[in-house]
């Protein structure tokens, strides 16, 4: 198997340029801001000016955690729907990325998602600021659901040096599974997901990377009494009563 290798300074030097085609694949790869329920009776999308935005304060943003196939994007969808976050999930911009034609950065993504291992967080934490920047621009949404992001150290120190004073960090959602059933539940989806990590293989990889990287990023937030834990054993609509007595807490 080939490993794809880039050198740090050459993604320095590339990020530093804004990497102009990741802002083009961000721009597609926005999943469309859903009228929360809460909003479609009156009909009223309170889309403000930029301007606007900015004297309204920082965007505000929850990170969503959890091992693979805990459930993560399913309850994000559903808090779209109830409470009018946008979903960004570092996993689907990453897949987006990869599958652009003349991507630099397709080879060395698809190496890293079918090993299960963390891409270098200047590519993910560009296609995260620049997806975040266009839908403040397009819907004046700024609430984000930023789904499997941080996940290693290097993640948690590319988001603290260039957007952590950027953002405001409402909280740390963090979904728990038995590696069996998340097992059971990617294994499933691979049946017709057509994700080249839904297999067997490459899901105890993405699991040994959960347990030796992410779960220390989960223990830091919770050090800083950040962390919401969520029983994800049970179906997504029991999951979701406890996701909703989260946010409704934060109205
Ligand atoms: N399902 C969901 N909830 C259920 C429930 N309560 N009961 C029963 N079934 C349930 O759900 C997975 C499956 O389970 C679905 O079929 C669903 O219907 C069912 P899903 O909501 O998709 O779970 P999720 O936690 O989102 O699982 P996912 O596979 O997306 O998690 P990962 O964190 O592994 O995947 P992600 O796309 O975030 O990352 C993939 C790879 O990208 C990583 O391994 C890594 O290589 C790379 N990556 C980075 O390098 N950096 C990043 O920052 C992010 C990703
Ligand atoms: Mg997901």
């Amino acid at each position: 198997m080939t490993s794809v290798v880039v050198a740090r300074s050459t993604l320095h030097h590339l990020n530093r340029c804004w990497f102009p085609a990741l802002i083009t694949s961000a721009k597609q790869s926005i999943r469309p801001c859903v009228l929360p329920q809460y909003a479609r009776s009156s009909c009223s999308v309170r889309v403000r000016s930029f301007a606007a935005h900015r004297a309204m304060g920082k965007p505000k943003v929850v990170f969503v955690l959890g091992p693979p196939g805990s459930g993560k994007g399913t309850q994000c969808e559903k808090i779209v729907q109830e409470f009018g976050y946008t979903h960004l999930s570092a996993g689907d911009l990453l897949r987006e990325e990869r599958n652009r034609e003349g991507s630099e950065y397709g080879a060395l993504i698809e190496d890293n998602i079918k090993n299960g291992r963390i891409v270098p967080v200047e590519i993910t934490c560009a296609l995260l600021e620049n997806a975040m920047n266009k839908t403040i621009q397009a819907t004046g949404n700024d609430r984000f659901l930023i789904d499997g992001f941080p996940r290693n150290e290097d993640n948690l120190q590319g988001w603290t040096n260039k957007m952590a004073d950027k953002v405001e960090q409402q909280f740390v959602l963090f979904f728990e599974c038995s590696e069996q059933q998340c097992t059971e539940r990617c294994l499933k989806r691979g049946e017709s997901s057509g994700r080249s990590d839904d297999n067997a293989e490459s899901l105890k990889k993405r699991f040994n990377t959960y347990i030796n990287d992410t779960v220390a990023i989960i223990k830091h937030y919770e050090e800083l009494q950040l962390v919401k834990k969520i029983d994800a054993s049970a179906g997504p609509d029991a999951v979701f009563e406890h996701v909703k007595a989260i946010f409704g807490e934060q109205k």
